[in-house]
């Protein structure tokens, strides 16, 4: 299922050329995608697996094509587009990202990187350049996790950290299962999961925080990322009268939650600066103006570049609940639903992304990864690595979400030639 290679991948240490990638299409092929799922704020709401994704999919297989790609897709949608290498022999070099969004997403995040990756091939068929190994592209489904929990799921199930029968079942919250979806948009690919080999994986994306744009950086060499834990929490109350009930009988969920949103905040920035939490999704069972909220469901996302304090997170939630719940005579439960320990990327690969962007004359530092990215899963199985590019005012999973084209075109080329550092140049 994993390319034997492991990390003793042969990577070139210098570039071998000044090629760039090519600005204006690049630039281009972001803006016409955005057109799938438009918001009138000028931002991308592209669910997974709904029609702006289908609309999307359909566009990047076609654009594969025509730039001579072999696409396969798996059981689980996601596509690869295979450029065939000297010696097809060697599992493929992958890039890409995913181009599913937030309900207010942007243009960049995952679109990026995927796009970006049609573009490494489309510049190396103008150059006619061979590389020695194969390079394969990657649309990755369900990278965001809104829809369908957890978010990165299909690079997850590659990987092995659940079966793909596992990730068919789950469901969205109208019922919708992923494999209904899959087979609604006609993306449930013949192919088991993991069947596309792949010897290591880079992946371009916007930062999706502030450090590079303060630094004044434009490439992040990305050598490590947070680890996430999610829960799905229940409060149960008890509903009654808003207005006859006295307010020390009162067993309100409402309240409940507000106390444990304001302990979790306060529980982050006790371990902060490296460790963040929110609750993203609120939902009162059945809301009515004048009833006391008397049941909710609620998630909870926390993070952390350190497993200790991620643990510590762990517990100091839990406890906190207890001691707000026994107060308020409520029932709280919390339920660990997905638990992704920080990545740590492969050093060669890190060393390879900070070679091209010094080569090519970037200004770059080293940074961790806020985001959780498909690349942190496939780092588990084999060597990856990233490159981010500034994002405007670091806001992302925001319809406002902006970049530049000059740093997502130094993020391409950085992309490109890290690429060609590690498939090696066959002819040109
Ligand atoms: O949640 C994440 O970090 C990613 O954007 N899906
Ligand atoms: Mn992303
Ligand atoms: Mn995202």
């Amino acid at each position: 299922m994993f390319s034997e290679n492991g990390s003793k991948i042969k990577i070139m240490t210098k570039i071998t050329s000044n090629l760039q990638i090519d600005s204006a299409r690049l630039w281009d092929t972001i803006h016409e995608t955005a057109k799938f799922g438009a918001t009138p704020k000028g931002g991308v709401r592209r669910l997974t697996l709904g029609p702006e994704d289908k609309q999307v999919r359909d566009w990047f297989k076609k654009a594969c094509e025509a730039a001579g790609l072999e696409v396969r897709v798996d059981a689980l949608g996601s596509m690869f587009g295979l450029r065939k290498g000297r010696d097809m022999s060697k599992a493929p070099v992958g890039l890409g990202s995913h181009l599913d969004t937030q309900p207010t997403g942007g243009k960049f995040d995952g679109v990026l990187g995927t796009l970006a990756a049609l573009e490494v091939v489309r510049t190396l068929n103008d150059a006619g350049i061979e590389t020695e190994t194969p390079i394969c592209i990657c649309n990755w489904t369900n990278e965001e996790g809104s829809r369908f929990a957890p978010a990165m799921m299909a690079s997850a199930a590659y990987v092995g950290d659940f079966t793909t029968d596992d990730i068919l079942s789950r469901r969205d919250a109208d019922g919708v299962t992923v494999a209904q979806a899959l087979d609604g948009i006609g993306y449930r690919g013949p192919s088991p999961v993991g069947t596309q080999k792949l010897s290591s994986f880079i992946e371009l994306h916007i930062e999706q925080g502030p450090i590079l744009e303060a630094e004044g950086k434009t490439i992040g060499v990305v050598d490590s990322g947070q680890g996430v834990l999610w829960y799905d929490g229940k409060i149960v109350g008890f509903e009654s009268h808003a207005g006859s009930t006295p307010m020390p009988l009162r067993r309100d969920a409402l309240a409940t939650l507000s106390e444990i949103v304001l302990a979790m905040e306060g529980i982050a920035n006790k371990h902060g600066p490296k460790a963040v939490a929110t609750i993203g999704e609120a939902v009162i069972a059945k809301p009515s103006r004048n009833v006391i909220p008397g049941e909710i469901a609620f998630t909870v996302d926390c993070r952390s570049a350190d497993a200790a304090i991620m643990d510590a997170l762990d517990k100091d939630l839990r406890a906190a609940i207890v001691e707000i719940a026994a107060r308020r005579k409520v029932e709280v439960t919390l339920d660990l639903v997905w638990h992704k320990p920080p990545t740590h990327f492969d050093a060669k690969l890190v060393d390879a992304v900070e070679n091209a962007a010094n080569a090519l004359g970037y200004s770059n530092q080293r940074i961790t990864s806020g985001a959780g990215h498909d690349a942190c899963n496939l780092n588990t199985r084999i060597p990856a690595a990233m490159v981010f590019v500034p994002c405007k005012d670091g806001v992302s999973h925001n319809e406002l979400e902006d970049a530049t084209q000059a740093d997502c075109t130094a993020g391409a080329n950085v992309l490109m030639h890290t690429v060609l550092a590690i498939a090696g140049v066959a002819s040109e």
